[in-house]
């Protein structure tokens, strides 16, 4: 009985979310038309990324985005089209995105209450080879409606109101929370619907894998430095950590939920603040990781206590399960 429950409940990211609503009396449904338009965009781009071999998307634009890295095809169309579907939900006030070095303040006839910020294709790296890419995301509720200013974006992590991400990997998967555990739908392309396939996801309280860039081992500081030797030589008789790293963040911390473990892109003598952004990479991970019942750490604080100065600010980050990220903070703790 259960299994044919399973076929029939077809429980799409839309149902999800007005079960979860109709818990809230006073909700408008305007979230639910916004996380519509994200949803559009992100099927789009999986069928981009799908075709992208086919129809020869793939190559430089000849643009260069905010960070001075060239810019692939598929990334200058992903953006377009979430920028596109987020305005004309009529729900967005503010967006901003890793490809445009400005935010977006949406004329106020299209307004609505919503701010979001993210990266419209991160892992730009993989792109070309065809490994997973993805989709990241936050939301925020503004609050000055009548007069937003960056004031309104420059928040810290713990004032999202949603956050997630679309992984295009062997298969479609769409994972979000919204301030109540996080769950994962999966595309079924025949439907072109995300169904439910993970629900109340939860990371496991510690992990046998780290991930992490080691080719910059040599700029590394002593805490980061001493944790990845720790996995790979442990001191208290435990075995030693798999190391799995794609390059694709959204890959790497899809695992690191699922299977446990720990994500890191620390701070380097090269780039003291790490490479990631803070406002659509490392907030709305680190806000998943959270409500999935792990941590992410900055090196100095809880990541979603922040509170990013410029919209693309950048900051170390260390997330995953719980306990392995307890390890880290530990050994920040010990070199201060
Ligand atoms: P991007 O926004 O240019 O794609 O860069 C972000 C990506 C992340 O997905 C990934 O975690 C990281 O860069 C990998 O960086 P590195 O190649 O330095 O290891
Ligand atoms: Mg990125």
């Amino acid at each position: 009985h259960a299994a044919e429950a399973h076929r029939t409940d077809l429980m799409t990211i839309m149902r999800h979310v007005l079960n979860e609503q109709s818990k809230y009396p006073e909700s408008r449904g305007d979230f639910t038309i916004l996380l519509s338009h994200i949803v559009l965009g992100c099927k789009f781009v999986c069928s981009a990324v799908n075709k992208a071999g086919l129809a020869k998307l793939i190559g430089l634009a000849g643009e260069t985005n905010v960070q001075g890295e060239e810019q692939k095809k598929l990334d200058v169309l992903s953006n377009e089209v979430f920028v596109k579907a987020l305005i004309s939900s009529g729900q967005t006030i503010i967006l901003v995105s890793e490809e445009d070095e400005e935010a977006i303040f949406v004329e106020p006839s299209k307004r609505g209450r919503y701010i979001v910020v993210f990266d419209p294709l991160d892992g730009s790296s993989n792109i070309d080879c065809g490994v997973s890419i993805g989709t990241i995301f936050g939301i925020y509720l503004v609050e000055h409606k009548d007069n937003p200013t960056l004031d309104d974006v420059l928040k810290p992590g713990e004032n999202m109101l949603a956050a997630g991400y679309c992984m295009y990997g062997s298969s479609c998967t769409f994972v979000l929370s919204t301030g109540n555990g996080v769950n994962g739908f999966t595309l079924d392309p025949s439907l072109g619907e995300f169904i439910l396939t993970h629900p109340d996801i939860k990371i496991p309280k510690k992990g046998k894998i780290y991930s992490v860039n080691e080719g910059n081992a040599k700029n590394w500081d002593k805490a980061t430095a001493k944790y990845v030797d720790n996995c790979k030589f442990p001191k208290d008789g435990s075995s030693p950590k798999s190391l799995r790293y794609i390059g694709s963040m959204v890959a790497d911390v899809h695992r690191t939920l699922l299977y446990g473990g720990i994500f890191l892109y620390p701070a380097d003598k090269k780039s003291p603040n790490g490479k990631l952004r803070v406002l659509y990479e490392v907030f709305p991970m680190s806000y998943l990781m959270e409500q999935a019942g792990g941590q992410a750490f900055t090196g100095k604080q809880r990541a979603l206590d922040l509170v990013p100065n410029k919209i693309h600010e950048r900051s170390p980050v260390f997330l995953g399960s719980y306990d392995d990220v307890e390890e880290i903070k530990a050994l920040y703790a010990a070199v201060e």
